[in-house]
């Protein structure tokens, strides 16, 4: 029998292996001018670089970078600001000794990434958008495919499910079967039920609470809840508030078999998760 976890204790990137015996904390590097004070494209690259060093001085194990803003209601952005964005940080950070993960849904954007030598295509689609398959599946990358129900700008309008994490396991079954087909080799590939897409707040819980199951189809699962709503939902926290909320549900993914937590707040991640790795496996004195 094939033994299905051996599948999730390391994550083909590009360039790098990426070793998933321990958990890993993905830095989300927002790279929309609307995160940042006074916009413009240069401030953007600028302060974007600035912030993925703080990330990587902070215990950063990789980098997410995004040039299109997927919250609920956002504006689309174009392709040609998407890689103005995105490409000079590619460039700058290239070297910056950690797997670079860019979170997009468009194929040019995800070719284009990949040329300046992005390592991992992070896409919220799940490789849906025509053309996204053929755009991953030549190269070596590390590839995220994530679950929403609906499209960004309406998803939380009235999600609806049969049994979400039935609806959720049987999606990523598909994708998985689709990048297979198309090229991908297994150990490329991570699994994200998508926290907040598409979701209700009770449905993201459950998730969160059977993510084992979402774990054990056998490919590492990376989880996004840093700050969402979801935290601020049982919180009552507004979202600068939410650090400690999201840290907590962090925890309770990669105890139920999360593998990469795409997080804002690096530190507290990367020491909590050095609590739980050193409980979990102290040697019995
Ligand atoms: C996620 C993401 C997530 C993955 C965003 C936000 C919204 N990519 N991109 N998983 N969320 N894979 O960070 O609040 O949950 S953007």
């Amino acid at each position: 029998m094939t033994d299905l976890s051996a599948r999730s204790t390391a994550l083909r990137c590009g360039r790098y292996l990426l070793d998933l015996s321990r958990p890993r904390v993905m830095g989300i590097v927002n790279l929309t001018p609307d995160s940042f004070s006074d916009g413009g494209k240069h401030h953007t690259v600028d302060a974007g670089v600035a912030h993925a060093r703080q990330l990587l001085a902070e215990g950063a194990d990789l980098l997410d970078l995004g040039g299109e803003s997927t919250r609920p209601g956002a504006a689309e952005v174009s392709e040609a600001d998407e890689l103005a964005r995105v490409l000079p940080v590619i460039h700058a950070l290239r070297d910056c000794g950690v797997p670079l993960s860019i979170d997009t849904a468009k194929p040019a954007v995800m070719r284009a990434a990949l040329d300046a030598g992005a390592d991992m295509i992070n896409d919220i689609w799940g490789f849906r958008q025509p053309g996204a398959l053929e755009a991953v599946a030549g190269s070596n990358c590390g590839l995220c495919a994530m679950h929403m129900q609906g499209e960004p700008r309406t998803m939380q309008t009235a999600p609806e499910y049969d049994d979400v994490v039935e609806d959720v396991l049987r999606f990523l079954q598909v994708q998985v079967a689709r990048l297979e087909a198309a090229g991908v080799a297994p150990g490329r590939i991570s699994l994200d039920p998508g926290f907040g897409f598409g979701k209700t707040v009770p449905q993201n819980y459950r998730l969160l609470r059977e993510l084992d199951r979402i774990a054990a189809l056998g490919y590492p699962v990376l989880i996004g809840v840093s700050r969402k709503s979801m935290i601020g939902a049982v919180t009552g926290k507004a979202v600068g508030d939410r650090m400690a909320g999201s840290v907590a549900a962090a925890l309770s993914a990669v105890q139920r078999g999360a593998r990469i937590v795409r997080v804002h707040d690096v530190a507290a991640t990367v020491d909590a998760l050095k609590i739980w790795d050193t409980v979990e496996t102290v040697a019995t004195p």
